[in-house]
């Protein structure tokens, strides 16, 4: 048993398409608790600390400027394998290639922007779940 949280961030494109309901609804059909939820628009120093990773990368700025542009829903999720496990929900990257079924591959597509705008976010090891819950909700 694993017993794991994550940190699922709704993106400004999902809220704005009005698709929160359908991607938490999808979060809770497969049985994953939601131990916290909130909306807020991100500021740019929480955006820096979140994909600190990602500094340097073409897509860096776009990024940044593009999670700014609206409200998010941030949520922790629990439940055994849950990391791994929503990022089987949200699908690949890419919302062209994510497979049908996924949020990205049934909700997403590319738009033609220097940012893909595909919807979720989800943690991607049990460090950044660590690491990004605490950006998100405090310690
Ligand atoms: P993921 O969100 O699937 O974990 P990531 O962490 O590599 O992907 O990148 C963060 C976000 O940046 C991703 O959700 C969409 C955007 N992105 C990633 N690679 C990109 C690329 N090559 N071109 C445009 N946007 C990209
Ligand atoms: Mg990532």
């Amino acid at each position: 048993m694993s017993l794991e949280r994550t940190l699922v961030l709704v993106k400004p494109d999902g809220v704005k398409r009005h698709l929160t309901g359908e991607i938490l609804s999808r979060i809770e059909r497969k049985g994953y608790d939601i131990v916290e939820l909130k909306q807020l628009t991100p500021s740019r120093e929480l955006l820096e600390q979140h994909y600190a990773e990602h500094v340097g990368k073409p897509f860096y700025e776009p990024l940044v400027e593009f999670m700014m542009s609206g409200p998010v829903v941030a949520v922790v999720l629990e439940g055994n394998r849950v990391i791994e496990g929503f990022r089987s929900l949200a699908g690949t990257t890419e919302p062209t290639l994510a497979a049908p079924g996924t949020i990205r591959g049934d909700l997403g597509r590319d738009w033609g922007l220097k940012v893909q705008q595909n919807l979720v976010h989800g943690s991607d090891s049990p460090e950044s779940a660590a690491r990004e819950i605490g950006i998100w909700f405090g310690a």
